[in-house]
């Protein structure tokens, strides 16, 4: 065992004296000093470079912490090892990375993933957390706290029974106070790398969540959304309704072999174990696990792809026909009820409050043409001839996720409306926003078409996959699902745009106008070809 020589005969110097002895790695220990005269004192500290030899370790015991790193680095030029100084009692996690010359004393915890600079003192007692930095010099005071990933500064000294809390780091991307709460309140603000906006959808604000990975590259892993709040009154209420559907799906994707952790989401809950997160606002948040490898589109590109969305919303709707529908709360309450569509629109024409009914009379007066097509899904409903489901109300091609290698769909998202409703009208939407060349916000109506082949592609897809489960009377209302849900969601932005754009959200001030327009044509298209929808439907029955 070697020698070692101890620099500074104090106090300090004669506990680390003994701690050195503790540890049993040295043979003989002796100090030096420049004015204590005892026997362990074998000279003053300029002798230390003439000991080297017979004293093959040092270390530098002094309570001054810049004074300390001083002499740290001295020893080191001189070619002296300068160990690190860990009392028998000490736990010190085997993952701890501990520099020069640093001494951790009786009964202190340096934890999981820390890192300590050289010429440190860990004074007895003290905790140094998980994942914390203590730079050159810095003394933990007796029994004081440094928790998880702090970052203590050179030479600073944390005072006796103080606890440290992590500062925040700033995270690129991060705009506002809010997000970094929430990216804080699921627990990745200490190692995200950055975030940025995501999606397309007209309700949400979604963001992408990077974070560090192997090779020294980013990953996109999560997904956090901020809820709208004007949209959904009762936060709880949705998120109560996901981690149910989600939970139950896995069950059955698991049960059929498939992956439960790419065919449906994995929401996350908050580190103190919330479903969401409230932010100072009183806006909610939540968060769930990026799928890797896959594609959301925000319009068809072939009948094949359209084809591969019904299938999944079929499935989707097959998977969740043992779901117990009581148990869901109604987030949105009358979502797909078109009367009550129609009523709303028909007030907020008879308010007026921006004065826009003079700019839209012809589309007020294609809805008030259509009056009596509005009862038609709900009459079938009252008078029992088609079943309510568990649906998802909002099936569009933007909240499927499609798998990348495949091209086959992978997990349905946006799941804040599955409560109970017609199979009519998630077959419908699909056939709104997809059966069509055209973006549900072209101006150009003259590119605005419904397209027949893309409709029997859905058609087919979607009776293969629920075709067992639809009663008769429901495959025959499907292209009725189509038109009326068309026309519903015309005079849904409608509606929004004579109130003054509050709900969707729009990059201009006539967007729901001309969002409502393209809806109108595809409506009148649809009522054109309706006999042709019916055979098609038929052929797929
Ligand atoms: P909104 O109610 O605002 O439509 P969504 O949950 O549909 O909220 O998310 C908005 C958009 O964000 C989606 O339409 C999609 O474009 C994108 N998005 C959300 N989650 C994912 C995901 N896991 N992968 C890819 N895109 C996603
Ligand atoms: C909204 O949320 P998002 O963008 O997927 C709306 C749907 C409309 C759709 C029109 C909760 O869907 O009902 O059909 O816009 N969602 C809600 O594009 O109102
Ligand atoms: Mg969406």
């Amino acid at each position: 065992m070697p020698n070692l020589l101890i620099l500074g005969a104090g106090g300090f110097g004669h506990m680390i004296y003994e701690n050195a002895q503790a540890t049993r790695q040295f043979d003989r220990i002796a100090m030096l000093d420049d004015a204590a005269k005892e026997p362990a004192v074998i000279g003053k500290l300029v002798d230390y470079k003439a000991l080297r030899r017979e004293y093959p370790c040092a270390v530098a015991a002094f309570g001054n912490n810049k004074m300390r790193v001083h002499w740290v680095e001295k020893l080191l030029e001189a070619d002296f090892v300068v160990p690190t100084i860990i009392h028998p009692s000490a736990v010190v996690s085997p993952s701890a990375v501990i520099g020069a010359g640093s001494f951790v004393m009786q009964r202190a915890v340096v934890n999981t993933h820390t890192v300590l600079g050289k010429g440190c003192l860990v004074n007895c007692g003290a905790i140094v957390d998980h994942d914390a930095v203590v730079e050159d010099g810095a003394h933990i005071g007796l029994g004081s706290v440094v928790k998880a990933n702090c970052r203590i500064g050179a030479w600073r000294k944390v005072e006796a029974g103080e606890v440290i809390f992590a500062a925040r780091r700033r995270i690129d991307g991060v705009g506002t106070r809010e997000l970094e709460d929430a990216l804080y309140a699921f627990g990745f603000g200490n190692q995200c790398s950055y975030v940025r906006p995501f999606g397309a959808g007209h309700i949400n604000e979604t963001y992408a969540v990077y974070m560090p990975a192997e090779g020294g590259k980013d990953e996109l892993r999560y997904v956090m959304q901020r809820v709208n709040k004007h949209v959904f009154k009762n936060p709880g209420e949705v998120m109560a309704n996901i981690f149910g559907v989600t939970e139950y799906l896995r069950g059955i994707i698991r049960e059929n072999g498939g992956d439960p952790d790419r065919e449906t989401l994995s929401y996350i809950k908050t580190k103190s174990g919330e479903n969401y997160f409230e932010d100072t606002q009183g806006q909610p948040w939540r968060c769930y696990n990026f799928i890797p490898d896959s594609v959301c589109y925000q319009s068809v590109e072939t009948p094949e792809q359209f084809y591969q969305s019904a299938r999944s919303f079929g499935r989707f709707l097959k998977q969740l026909d043992g779901y117990p529908a009581d148990t869901l709360y109604e987030t949105i309450p009358k979502f797909h009820d078109t009367e009550d569509r129609l009523a709303n629109f028909e007030r907020a024409l008879e308010r007026d409050v921006k004065n826009r009914a003079r700019t839209c009379k012809k589309e007020i007066d294609f809805v008030l043409a259509r009056r009596a097509d509005c009862s038609v899904l709900m009459e079938q409903l009252r008078s029992g001839s088609l079943p309510l489901r568990v649906t998802h109300n909002d099936t569009k091609l933007n909240n499927i996720l499609f798998d990348a290698a495949t091209g086959k769909g992978l997990c349905i998202i946006d799941l804040d409306t599955i409560m109970p409703g017609l199979a009519l009208n998630d077959y419908g939407d699909s056939i709104r926003f997809g059966a069509t060349r055209a973006a549900e916000d072209e101006p150009d109506l003259a590119k605005v078409h419904f397209d027949l082949e893309l409709f029997e592609a859905y058609t087919c897809g979607y009776l293969e996959a629920a075709g067992d489960v639809l009663t008769p009377a429901e495959k025959e209302y499907l292209p009725w699902g189509a038109k009326l849900i068309t026309l519903e969601c015309g005079i849904r932005f409608l509606t929004d745009y004579l109130q003054g754009d509050d709900y969707f959200k729009t990059q201009y001030s006539t967007h729901n106008l001309v969002r409502c327009r393209t809806q109108f044509k595809l409506v009148e298209e649809m009522e054109q070809a309706f006999g042709r929808m019916q055979a098609i439907v038929k052929k797929y029955s």
